[in-house]
């Protein structure tokens, strides 16, 4: 995709890179981490990370969180999709992931410090832009799709639909 303005059309958006992010949320706290490295790193976020080649978001998103914390999440739900576009032309398609538990004890790894934080604390200055807009839809049980420029770290523009609650 060529660099981008704030005004995007989202119908020929093509992915760069494809990835997931999980939210276990359970007992009044959310599993969050502070990421070590890759995109964001330093930045507060969900587990998660690009898909590998053949394989599904379930599958990543599962892979994903056990390689970060050592943990398998449980009953996950997908509660929507976010896409971002980046001003140099990089763009990534985020299925998002709830679970309502997880088994094991999460553990920090070369990728990422566990934090168990209560959902009404979450630190949104320390996550992504976008995050506080969507997230806090996510945690009351809706689904969320969004779309939006990034210039850096800086959003430019968001767009949100906000949809019931996922199938069970
Ligand atoms: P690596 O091993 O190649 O270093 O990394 P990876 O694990 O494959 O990928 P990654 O760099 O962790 O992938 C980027 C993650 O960041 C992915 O989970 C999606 C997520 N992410 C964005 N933008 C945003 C955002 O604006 N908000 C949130 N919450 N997450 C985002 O790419």
């Amino acid at each position: 995709m060529p660099a981008a303005g704030p005004h995007v059309d989202w119908t020929r958006f093509k992915p760069t890179d494809r990835a997931t992010l999980v939210f276990v949320i359970c007992a009044g706290q959310i599993l969050l981490i502070r990421k070590k490295r890759g995109l964001g790193a330093g930045k507060i976020n969900g587990p998660g990370g690009r898909l590998e080649p053949g394989e599904s978001p379930l599958e990543g998103a599962i892979r994903e969180v056990r390689e970060e914390l050592g943990v398998t999440p449980t009953g996950l739900r997908d509660v929507g999709r976010q896409r971002f576009l980046f001003t140099d032309g990089y763009g990534i398609d985020v299925t998002v992931f709830r679970a309502d538990g997880c088994r094991g004890e999460p553990r920090e790894t070369d990728e990422a410090v566990p934090l168990w934080t209560p959902v009404g604390a979450i630190p949104y200055h320390e996550m992504w832009e976008d995050d506080a807009l969507w997230l806090p839809h996510v945690i009351a049980g809706r689904r969320v799709h969004g779309r939006y420029v990034f210039e850096g770290d800086r959003m430019l523009s968001s767009e949100i639909e906000i949809l019931g609650p996922p199938d069970s």
